[in-house]
């Protein structure tokens, strides 16, 4: 997640500002309820999921067998052999279950109003599937996928959209003897396997002073079950990866060290795919203290999340990540299922750009907070939000921000005229919505 503007360091900081600018600028009231999957949800002082986003609630791509999510979801599952294959679980958690089961700090960025989609001050949109750990493995799984979509606010941009779909996976092993035993034959399994194949691993030490064991465990056990998470992972890459095109160049993956509140030692993995090094996924050794939460004794595991847009555009070669939204047969009748193939652009329609800008209130306002307000003006025609200008008077200590959108339709042409009525549109909602004086 990127913010251009200072991270609101705590919900309750946040939540200060919120209800001060609501009283300096009389606000629009707040509708009771947010209706969310057919459910009303009553609302508070916290509240921030828009219409755009809860109209995303059950659209499910990741579920749909002809559509890229659906296809990359099926490919791994099947990859995946033995693991429960979990995709229907709601994306309405508590905080509690997002974060705080998972050791993420009081203060953690991640948490802010600024960063995640609050429904109240007890439920919100999961930001990850790791929300989904602890009750995945109360219920009694050892081998599972769980795959869903998840909900982060962000800026607007080819690359980034407040929804997108991450695939969980993990996998138990009793720490005994029996356990260690099968740890360690399907790690030769692998690893025999990975040897004759045409890829190329930059790999680093599996526990390191940065990157270290957990206190509650012995160190040559977690650093074969490290071993074991890096070899299932490249052999899920090397499938995805190595099977495309009549490149005869191997696959390269690099491990990277990374850090997660619930997981010791911690990776990221990048793979260099079209001149670019991509990251798809972190991963780790899961925290003892989510499997003691979730009743799972005498065990260890491992667990990895990894971006389902990330790998379908490079798979599939989509190149604007609101495409995966479209019901446009253009792009839907293109894909088939059990199949990765090359995306055929349809039309690319010229873009139209409008600048606005303004002095903000005293409240201020954060660059995200003025994303949702174009998305939930326009939708998808935004296609990039850019803060080209922020300026600061020298004697009124005023500030003024300047932002670029371009729109464009990925489905025809809009003409000047609809352009500035959006740009209108746009104007109006982010005057009424926070009170700002728009500069000429
Ligand atoms: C996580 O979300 C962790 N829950 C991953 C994890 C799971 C770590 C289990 C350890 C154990 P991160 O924020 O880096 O980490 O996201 C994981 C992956 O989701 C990224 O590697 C990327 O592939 C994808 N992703 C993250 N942000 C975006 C985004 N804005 N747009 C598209 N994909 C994204
Ligand atoms: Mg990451």
């Amino acid at each position: 997640m990127t913010a251009l503007l200072c991270r609101l360091p705590t919900l309750h900081l946040t939540h200060a500002s919120f209800s001060l600018s609501r009283r300096l600028l009389s606000r629009p009231a707040r509708p009771p309820t947010v209706s969310l999957l057919g459910e009303e949800y009553p609302t508070d002082d916290v509240t921030n999921v828009t219409s755009s986003i809860a109209e995303k609630l059950g659209r499910d791509l990741h579920r749909q067998p002809a559509h890229p999510l659906g296809i990359i979801r099926a490919l791994i599952e099947t990859h995946f052999a033995g693991f429960t294959a979990i995709s229907d679980v709601s994306p309405v958690v508590t905080p509690a279950l997002n974060f705080d089961d998972l050791g993420f700090p009081a203060d953690h960025p991640g948490r802010a109003l600024s960063d995640s989609y609050y429904i109240n001050r007890g439920l919100m949109l999961r930001t990850h599937t790791s929300a989904h750990e602890v009750e995945t493995f109360r219920a009694g799984e050892r081998k599972w996928l769980l795959s869903a979509d998840v909900y982060r606010r962000d800026e607007i941009d080819a690359s980034h959209y407040p929804v997108f779909h991450q695939m969980e996976g993990a996998r138990v092993f009793s720490n005994d003897k029996a356990g260690l035993q099968e740890l360690t034959n399907d790690t030769a399994r692998l690893a025999a396997e990975l040897e004759r194949a045409n890829i190329e691993i930059e790999d680093i030490p599996h526990i390191s002073s940065t990157n270290p064991v957990q206190p509650e465990h012995d160190p040559q056990t977690s650093a074969l079950v490290a071993h074991h998470l890096k070899l299932s992972l490249n052999s899920l890459i090397l499938k995805l990866f190595g099977g495309h095109g009549a490149s005869t160049e191997p696959v390269r993956v690099r491990w990277i060290e990374a850090y997660f509140p619930f997981t010791s030692p911690s990776y990221e993995v990048e793979v260099f795919y079209r001149g670019k090094w991509l990251e798809i996924l972190g991963c780790g050794v899961v925290k003892q203290s989510t499997l003691d939460r979730a009743n799972v004794p005498n065990s260890i595991s491992w667990a990895f999340g990894l971006g389902l847009e990330r790998l379908a555009m490079f798979l599939f070669s989509i190149p604007d990540i609101r495409l995966f939204w479209s019901q446009d047969e253009r792009f839907l009748s293109q894909f088939s299922p059990g199949r990765v193939t090359t995306f055929k652009p349809y039309s690319k329609y010229p873009p139209n750009s409008r600048d606005i800008s303004f002095w903000l209130s005293a409240s201020g306002m954060h660059d995200n907070d003025f994303c949702d307000v174009v998305r939930d003006t326009v939708g998808d025609i935004a296609e990039s939000v850019e803060m080209i200008d922020h300026f600061i008077h020298p004697k009124t200590g005023r500030s003024s921000k300047c932002f670029r959108i371009n729109y464009r339709s990925m489905d025809k042409s809009l003409t000047d005229e609809e352009a500035n009525t959006l740009h209108q549109q746009v104007a109006s909602r982010v005057r009424e919505k926070f009170g700002v004086e728009i500069r000429d």
